[in-house]
C-alpha cells in the first residue's frame, strides 16, 4: 500500500512520514529523493522543477505493490492508495518557513497557500481517499498516532475538518497584502 503524506512546505510532512513508516514497518520514501532519481526533476534557479506526470509513471512502475510513506508536496498527484493532509495553522507555516530560511514571497506564497486550502483541494480533485489532519497544537508523535488510529478504524476519508478563515486575523501580517 502506498500512503501518500502531503501538504503545504513546513507543516511536518517528514517528521510525520518517518514516525508513520517506522510504527507501521513501512518503507518511507522522499518524492524528491526519488525524483531525482528517475531524472524527472530539473534544477533551475535553485528549485527543483518536476514532471509530475512522468514521475506519476515511475510511482507506478517501481512502488505499486511495496508498503511506502511517500512524503512529499507533491505526492497526492501520485498513484496512491491513501493520501494524508497535514494541516497546520498558517501562522505556524509562516513562522517554520523564516526558521527556515526562506525568502519573504516564499513564505508568503506558502501561508497563503495553506490559508486558502489548495493542496487539500488539489487531493479531493485527484483522489477519493484523503484524510485531513489537524497538526496544530499537537506533537508529530499524537499526529503519528491519530492516523494509525483512523487507519486501524479503516477510514478513507475525512475531508473539510479546519476552517483557517476563522484565524484569518492572525494570518494577516504574513500574506502578500498591499503588493500590486
Ligand atoms: P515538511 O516536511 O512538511 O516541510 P518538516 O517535517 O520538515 O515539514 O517540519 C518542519 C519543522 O517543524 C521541523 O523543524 C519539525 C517541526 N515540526 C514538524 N511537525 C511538528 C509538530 N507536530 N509539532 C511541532 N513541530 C513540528
Amino acid at each position: 500500500m502506498i500512503i501518500a503524506i502531503t501538504g503545504t512546505p513546513g507543516v511536518g510532512k517528514t517528521t510525520v512520514a518517518k514516525k508513520l513508516a517506522k510504527k507501521l514497518g513501512y518503507e518511507y520514501l522522499s518524492l524528491r529523493d526519488f525524483a531525482i532519481e528517475k531524472g524527472v526533476g530539473v534544477e533551475k534557479d535553485g528549485e527543483l522543477e518536476i514532471e509530475v506526470d512522468e514521475l506519476a509513471y515511475h510511482v507506478e512502475k517501481d512502488l505499486k505493490g511495496r508498503n511506502i510513506i511517500l512524503d512529499g508536496h507533491l505526492s497526492h498527484l501520485m498513484p496512491a492508495d491513501i493520501v494524508i493532509v497535514l494541516r497546520a495553522h498558517p501562522k505556524i507555516i509562516g513562522e517554520r518557513l523564516k526558521d527556515r530560511g526562506y525568502p519573504e514571497e516564499k513564505v508568503k506564497e506558502n501561508v497563503e497557500a495553506e490559508l486558502v486550502d489548495v493542496i487539500l483541494i488539489e487531493a479531493v480533485e485527484e483522489h477519493e481517499n484523503v484524510i485531513e489532519v489537524n497538526t496544530t497544537g499537537k506533537t508529530p508523535e499524537e499526529v503519528v498516532e491519530e492516523i494509525i488510529g483512523l487507519l486501524k478504524e479503516g477510514r478513507k476519508r475525512r475531508v473539510g475538518i479546519v476552517d483557517w478563515s476563522e484565524v484569518y486575523d492572525e494570518v494577516t501580517p504574513y500574506l502578500r497584502l498591499g503588493i500590486n
